[in-house]
């Protein structure tokens, strides 16, 4: 689907209503991840707070995940306010703030970022380069893995077709990985045709999407931290009225203090997937270091090609 047919679908008659001439604003929300799944569901839970608690000031009206606005298009659909809330990651929407991928390099919480200048840093950058408010932030504690259909012995991915992002991609890059970038929804039929012989993907997520049926190795540790985050069309968001706005900031802080529970969540995750089968293969030692390494290194480069001044002045808040 275009972004042309997504207005068509979208546009339903229920439009963003101002204060100045209404009582009750109602925006219109999209999911990047599929409904009812890992990364939509903090997205689902706000949802229903800010239609709890905005009663007659601020509803949203959730139209559902990349059935509604395909996966890549979301970033320019809210950008232009064809949407006015979206649930996305950085990875999604690289084509339009670059300099994105740092999120997915913090080490620190969200808590952390808000209390050190970080957040309004990150919202600026949103607001300036993609004109959208940077509301909240899900994933903190939730680390990214590679998953494999067949087994390797060493941090090194030469002769591997492997599904990346942005997210992966300098990192899988400088082990020696073939890669190939797809959205969520096509990672199941890419394995199952054995166009890739794995992928990247959180600790979260992988049973709840049924790929534990084509996946055979979980290769730990873990790098990096999911950011996934809510975003305001900024011109939706300026019509708003104060009290609107406070229902919002109100729920975001309330989902960005749920986001300790993933420490939990994640062990119950690793538990089921060795359950379905999925076997561990854990570097230590020196691999380990060369995997983390590589990780971290290949990663801040990345940001640094982008924006050298600026990557560092985000690493200096995002991480510990
Ligand atoms: O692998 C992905 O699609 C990706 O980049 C991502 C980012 C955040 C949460 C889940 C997946």
């Amino acid at each position: 689907m275009n972004i042309k047919t997504a207005i068509a679908a979208l546009v339903t008659g229920t439009t963003l209503t101002t204060a100045a001439w209404a009582e009750e604003a109602t925006l219109r929300g999209v999911s990047a991840f599929a409904g009812g799944t890992t990364f939509s569901r903090a997205f689902e839970a706000f949802v229903e707070r800010v239609n709890e608690t905005g009663k007659g000031t601020v509803q949203i009206d959730y139209v559902g995940g990349p059935e509604a606005v395909p996966t890549f298009e979301l970033g320019n659909a809210v950008s232009a306010g064809i949407v006015d809330i979206a649930n996305n990651t950085t990875a999604f929407y690289t084509n339009l703030l670059p300099i994105g991928d740092a999120l997915h390099l913090a080490t620190n919480t969200i808590q952390d970022q808000r209390a050190n200048g970080c957040y309004e840093k990150i919202d600026q950058l949103h607001q300036e380069q993609m004109n959208v408010k940077y509301l909240a932030r899900t994933g903190d504690n939730i680390q990214f893995h590679l998953y494999l259909t067949k087994p390797i012995e060493a941090p090194d991915l030469s002769g591997l077709t492997i599904r990346t992002t942005p997210v992966y991609r300098a990192m899988f890059e400088a082990l020696g990985a073939t890669l190939v970038r797809t959205a969520p929804g096509e990672v199941y039929t890419s394995l199952e045709r054995g166009a890739i012989d794995g992928y990247g993907w959180p600790v979260q997520g992988v049973l709840d999407l049924g790929w534990d049926e084509q996946t055979k190795y979980r290769v730990d540790p873990g790098f990096y931290q999911v950011d996934v985050n809510f975003l305001v069309n900024l011109d939706s968001w300026n019509g708003l009225s104060d009290e609107a706005k406070g229902v919002l900031e109100a729920a975001a802080a309330w989902t960005e203090e749920q986001q300790s529970k993933n420490i939990e969540i994640n062990e119950s995750e690793a538990a089921k997937q060795a359950e379905a089968g999925i076997e561990t293969i854990t570097f230590d030692g020196a691999a380990a270091q060369t995997w983390l390494t590589t990780a971290q290194q290949a990663g801040w480069a990345g940001v640094a090609a982008v924006d050298a001044a600026l990557a560092e002045e985000l690493k200096a808040c995002l991480t510990d």
